[in-house]
Protein backbone atom coordinates (compact mmCIF):
# COMPACT_ATOMS: atom_id res chain seq x y z
CA UNK A 1 0.00 0.00 0.00
CA UNK A 2 1.21 3.07 -0.99
CA UNK A 3 0.71 5.62 2.16
CA UNK A 4 2.76 8.86 0.92
CA UNK A 5 1.58 10.95 -1.35
CA UNK A 6 3.43 12.11 -4.70
CA UNK A 7 5.36 15.29 -3.71
CA UNK A 8 6.16 17.98 -6.35
CA UNK A 9 10.32 17.81 -6.60
CA UNK A 10 10.16 21.62 -6.40
CA UNK A 11 8.16 24.72 -5.88
CA UNK A 12 8.96 27.33 -7.98
CA UNK A 13 7.69 30.90 -7.46
CA UNK A 14 7.89 34.34 -9.75
CA UNK A 15 8.16 37.07 -6.93
CA UNK A 16 6.27 40.74 -8.38
CA UNK A 17 2.45 39.68 -8.05
CA UNK A 18 3.11 36.14 -6.26
CA UNK A 19 5.05 36.79 -3.34
CA UNK A 20 4.70 40.79 -2.75
CA UNK A 21 2.63 43.19 -4.89
CA UNK A 22 5.35 45.53 -6.46
CA UNK A 23 3.14 45.85 -9.71
CA UNK A 24 1.93 48.93 -7.90
CA UNK A 25 4.88 50.42 -7.97
CA UNK A 26 6.26 49.67 -10.92
CA UNK A 27 3.16 51.03 -12.41
CA UNK A 28 3.40 54.57 -10.27
CA UNK A 29 7.02 54.52 -11.48
CA UNK A 30 5.75 54.36 -14.97
CA UNK A 31 3.56 56.53 -15.26
CA UNK A 32 6.18 59.05 -13.59
CA UNK A 33 8.12 58.87 -16.87
CA UNK A 34 5.36 58.79 -18.83
CA UNK A 35 3.91 61.85 -17.62
CA UNK A 36 7.16 63.46 -17.91
CA UNK A 37 7.56 62.27 -21.58
CA UNK A 38 3.53 63.31 -22.36
CA UNK A 39 2.97 60.00 -22.50
CA UNK A 40 -0.78 58.04 -21.88
CA UNK A 41 -0.33 55.05 -19.66
CA UNK A 42 -3.21 53.95 -18.02
CA UNK A 43 -3.37 50.71 -14.94
CA UNK A 44 -4.91 49.15 -17.78
CA UNK A 45 -1.67 49.15 -20.11
CA UNK A 46 0.17 48.70 -16.75
CA UNK A 47 -1.21 44.86 -16.96
CA UNK A 48 0.55 44.14 -20.51
CA UNK A 49 3.55 44.85 -18.31
CA UNK A 50 3.51 42.16 -15.94
CA UNK A 51 5.88 39.81 -16.28
CA UNK A 52 7.78 41.59 -19.01
CA UNK A 53 11.58 42.84 -19.18
CA UNK A 54 12.07 46.44 -18.11
CA UNK A 55 13.12 47.61 -21.26
CA UNK A 56 10.39 45.50 -22.92
CA UNK A 57 7.77 47.11 -20.33
CA UNK A 58 9.26 50.44 -21.86
CA UNK A 59 8.93 49.50 -25.64
CA UNK A 60 5.50 48.69 -25.02
CA UNK A 61 4.80 51.73 -23.78
CA UNK A 62 5.94 53.60 -26.63
CA UNK A 63 4.12 51.27 -29.16
CA UNK A 64 1.12 52.17 -26.98
CA UNK A 65 1.77 55.86 -28.01
CA UNK A 66 3.20 55.31 -31.53
CA UNK A 67 6.48 56.78 -30.50
CA UNK A 68 8.19 52.96 -31.20
CA UNK A 69 10.73 54.89 -33.07
CA UNK A 70 11.00 58.19 -31.29
CA UNK A 71 14.34 57.16 -29.16
CA UNK A 72 17.99 55.34 -30.22
CA UNK A 73 18.64 52.48 -28.05
CA UNK A 74 20.59 53.85 -25.70
CA UNK A 75 18.05 56.58 -25.03
CA UNK A 76 15.67 53.75 -24.46
CA UNK A 77 18.42 52.41 -21.64
CA UNK A 78 18.48 55.66 -20.12
CA UNK A 79 14.81 56.64 -19.88
CA UNK A 80 14.41 52.94 -18.54
CA UNK A 81 17.42 53.71 -15.68
CA UNK A 82 15.51 56.67 -14.77
CA UNK A 83 12.14 54.85 -14.56
CA UNK A 84 14.25 52.09 -12.21
CA UNK A 85 15.45 55.08 -10.16
CA UNK A 86 12.21 56.21 -9.67
CA UNK A 87 10.98 52.30 -8.81
CA UNK A 88 13.55 51.89 -6.05
CA UNK A 89 12.91 54.46 -4.28
CA UNK A 90 9.24 52.69 -3.86
CA UNK A 91 11.40 49.40 -2.95
CA UNK A 92 12.98 51.00 0.11
CA UNK A 93 9.61 51.36 1.34
CA UNK A 94 8.90 47.88 1.17
CA UNK A 95 8.71 45.49 4.58
CA UNK A 96 8.00 42.16 5.47
CA UNK A 97 4.50 42.95 6.12
CA UNK A 98 3.65 43.48 2.11
CA UNK A 99 4.00 39.40 2.09
CA UNK A 100 0.95 38.52 0.59
CA UNK A 101 -1.12 36.63 2.33
CA UNK A 102 -0.83 32.99 2.34
CA UNK A 103 2.84 32.82 1.00
CA UNK A 104 4.81 32.37 4.11
CA UNK A 105 1.84 29.60 5.54
CA UNK A 106 2.63 27.90 2.14
CA UNK A 107 6.56 28.33 2.08
CA UNK A 108 6.54 26.78 5.77
CA UNK A 109 4.78 23.46 4.41
CA UNK A 110 7.11 23.19 1.93
CA UNK A 111 10.10 22.96 3.82
CA UNK A 112 8.46 20.83 6.32
CA UNK A 113 8.03 18.49 3.36
CA UNK A 114 11.31 18.81 2.43
CA UNK A 115 10.08 20.63 -0.78
CA UNK A 116 13.19 23.07 -2.05
CA UNK A 117 11.64 25.98 -3.12
CA UNK A 118 13.46 28.84 -5.60
CA UNK A 119 12.33 32.45 -7.27
CA UNK A 120 12.11 32.77 -10.95
CA UNK A 121 12.21 36.72 -11.25
CA UNK A 122 12.97 38.50 -13.93
CA UNK A 123 13.06 41.37 -12.02
CA UNK A 124 17.07 42.72 -11.83
CA UNK A 125 15.70 44.24 -8.44
CA UNK A 126 14.67 40.73 -7.08
CA UNK A 127 17.38 39.95 -4.70
CA UNK A 128 16.76 43.78 -2.72
CA UNK A 129 12.79 43.18 -2.21
CA UNK A 130 13.27 39.75 -1.36
CA UNK A 131 15.70 41.34 1.52
CA UNK A 132 13.42 44.52 2.12
CA UNK A 133 10.57 41.06 2.61
CA UNK A 134 13.52 39.39 4.60
CA UNK A 135 12.33 36.43 2.49
CA UNK A 136 15.51 35.31 1.42
CA UNK A 137 16.30 32.52 3.35
CA UNK A 138 12.53 30.71 2.77
CA UNK A 139 14.44 29.93 -0.64
CA UNK A 140 16.72 27.35 -1.94
CA UNK A 141 17.65 29.14 -4.95
CA UNK A 142 17.26 32.64 -6.75
CA UNK A 143 17.64 32.74 -9.98
CA UNK A 144 19.84 35.59 -11.49
CA UNK A 145 17.62 37.92 -13.70
CA UNK A 146 20.65 39.46 -15.08
CA UNK A 147 21.90 36.10 -16.52
CA UNK A 148 18.42 35.31 -18.27
CA UNK A 149 19.06 35.81 -21.75
CA UNK A 150 15.48 35.06 -22.73
CA UNK A 151 12.68 36.78 -20.95
CA UNK A 152 9.52 35.19 -20.17
CA UNK A 153 7.35 33.62 -22.42
CA UNK A 154 10.69 31.78 -22.60
CA UNK A 155 10.97 29.01 -20.25
CA UNK A 156 14.67 29.61 -19.33
CA UNK A 157 14.40 30.92 -15.61
CA UNK A 158 11.98 28.23 -15.14
CA UNK A 159 14.27 25.50 -16.12
CA UNK A 160 17.26 27.30 -14.73
CA UNK A 161 15.37 26.96 -11.09
CA UNK A 162 14.58 23.47 -11.57
CA UNK A 163 18.03 22.57 -12.73
CA UNK A 164 19.45 24.42 -9.65
CA UNK A 165 17.14 22.48 -7.58
CA UNK A 166 18.07 18.82 -8.91
CA UNK A 167 14.44 18.95 -10.17
CA UNK A 168 13.36 17.26 -13.33
CA UNK A 169 10.73 20.13 -15.09
CA UNK A 170 7.68 17.93 -15.63
CA UNK A 171 8.27 17.25 -11.64
CA UNK A 172 8.11 20.91 -10.70
CA UNK A 173 4.86 23.42 -9.69
CA UNK A 174 5.48 26.44 -10.79
CA UNK A 175 3.93 30.00 -9.03
CA UNK A 176 2.41 32.78 -11.66
CA UNK A 177 0.47 36.16 -12.02
CA UNK A 178 1.06 36.72 -15.19
CA UNK A 179 -0.14 35.77 -18.35
CA UNK A 180 4.13 35.54 -20.12
CA UNK A 181 4.90 33.56 -16.89
CA UNK A 182 2.35 31.00 -17.61
CA UNK A 183 3.11 30.91 -20.88
CA UNK A 184 6.71 30.13 -19.58
CA UNK A 185 5.71 27.36 -17.09
CA UNK A 186 3.90 25.57 -19.55
CA UNK A 187 7.02 25.63 -22.24
CA UNK A 188 9.47 24.13 -19.45
CA UNK A 189 6.91 21.58 -19.20
CA UNK A 190 5.84 22.35 -15.69
CA UNK A 191 2.62 22.13 -13.51
CA UNK A 192 0.97 25.92 -13.50
CA UNK A 193 -0.85 27.43 -10.46
CA UNK A 194 -2.29 31.29 -11.62
CA UNK A 195 -2.41 34.13 -9.42
CA UNK A 196 -5.26 36.14 -10.35
CA UNK A 197 -3.98 36.06 -14.09
CA UNK A 198 -5.95 38.72 -15.90
CA UNK A 199 -5.44 37.71 -19.39
CA UNK A 200 -6.26 33.25 -20.03
CA UNK A 201 -5.42 33.06 -23.72
CA UNK A 202 -3.38 29.86 -22.11
CA UNK A 203 -5.36 29.28 -18.81
CA UNK A 204 -3.10 28.13 -15.63
CA UNK A 205 -3.45 24.44 -14.77
CA UNK A 206 -4.72 25.36 -11.53
CA UNK A 207 -6.20 29.08 -11.24
CA UNK A 208 -6.51 30.64 -7.99
CA UNK A 209 -8.13 34.51 -7.07
CA UNK A 210 -5.23 35.45 -5.11
CA UNK A 211 -2.49 34.48 -2.74
CA UNK A 212 -5.13 34.00 0.07
CA UNK A 213 -6.00 31.00 -1.84
CA UNK A 214 -3.17 29.15 -1.47
CA UNK A 215 -3.31 25.78 0.04
CA UNK A 216 -0.52 23.80 0.66
CA UNK A 217 -2.08 20.32 0.56
CA UNK A 218 -4.95 21.60 -2.30
CA UNK A 219 -2.05 22.11 -4.43
CA UNK A 220 0.02 18.55 -3.74
CA UNK A 221 -3.15 16.80 -4.53
CA UNK A 222 -3.76 18.97 -7.97
CA UNK A 223 -0.01 18.42 -8.42
CA UNK A 224 -0.68 14.60 -8.05
CA UNK A 225 -4.21 14.62 -9.64
CA UNK A 226 -2.35 15.58 -12.83
CA UNK A 227 0.94 13.31 -12.76
CA UNK A 228 -1.92 10.44 -12.54
CA UNK A 229 -3.49 12.00 -15.87
CA UNK A 230 -0.38 12.27 -17.24
CA UNK A 231 1.00 8.60 -16.42
CA UNK A 232 -2.86 7.15 -17.40
CA UNK A 233 -2.58 9.24 -20.71
CA UNK A 234 1.44 7.81 -21.36
CA UNK A 235 -0.13 4.24 -20.45
CA UNK A 236 -2.89 4.67 -22.64
CA UNK A 237 -0.41 5.56 -26.09
P1 LIG B 1 12.97 45.24 -13.02
P2 LIG B 1 8.46 39.20 -12.00
C1 LIG B 1 8.82 41.43 -13.39
O1 LIG B 1 8.88 40.74 -12.17
C2 LIG B 1 7.65 42.38 -13.36
O2 LIG B 1 6.44 41.65 -13.40
C3 LIG B 1 7.69 43.30 -14.55
O3 LIG B 1 6.62 44.21 -14.50
C4 LIG B 1 9.03 44.04 -14.55
O4 LIG B 1 9.14 44.89 -15.70
C5 LIG B 1 10.16 43.01 -14.58
O5 LIG B 1 10.04 42.18 -13.44
C6 LIG B 1 11.54 43.65 -14.56
O6 LIG B 1 11.74 44.28 -13.34
O7 LIG B 1 12.78 46.51 -13.78
O8 LIG B 1 12.89 45.40 -11.53
O9 LIG B 1 14.23 44.50 -13.45
O10 LIG B 1 6.98 39.17 -12.22
O11 LIG B 1 9.25 38.37 -13.00
O12 LIG B 1 8.85 38.92 -10.58
MG1 LIG C 1 4.86 38.49 -11.74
Amino acid sequence: MQSSKTMPEAMIFDLDGVITDTAKYHFLAWKRLSDELGFSFTEQDNERLKGVSRIGSFEIILEINGASDRYSKAEKEALADRKNTYYREFVETITKQDILPGVMALLNKAKKAGIPCAVASISKNAPRILERLEIGDCFDYIADAAAVKKPKPDPEIFLNCAQALHALPQNCVAFEDAQAGIEAIHAANMASVGIGVAVTTIPPDLALRNTAELDFDAIVDFYAARQNKRREEDSGR
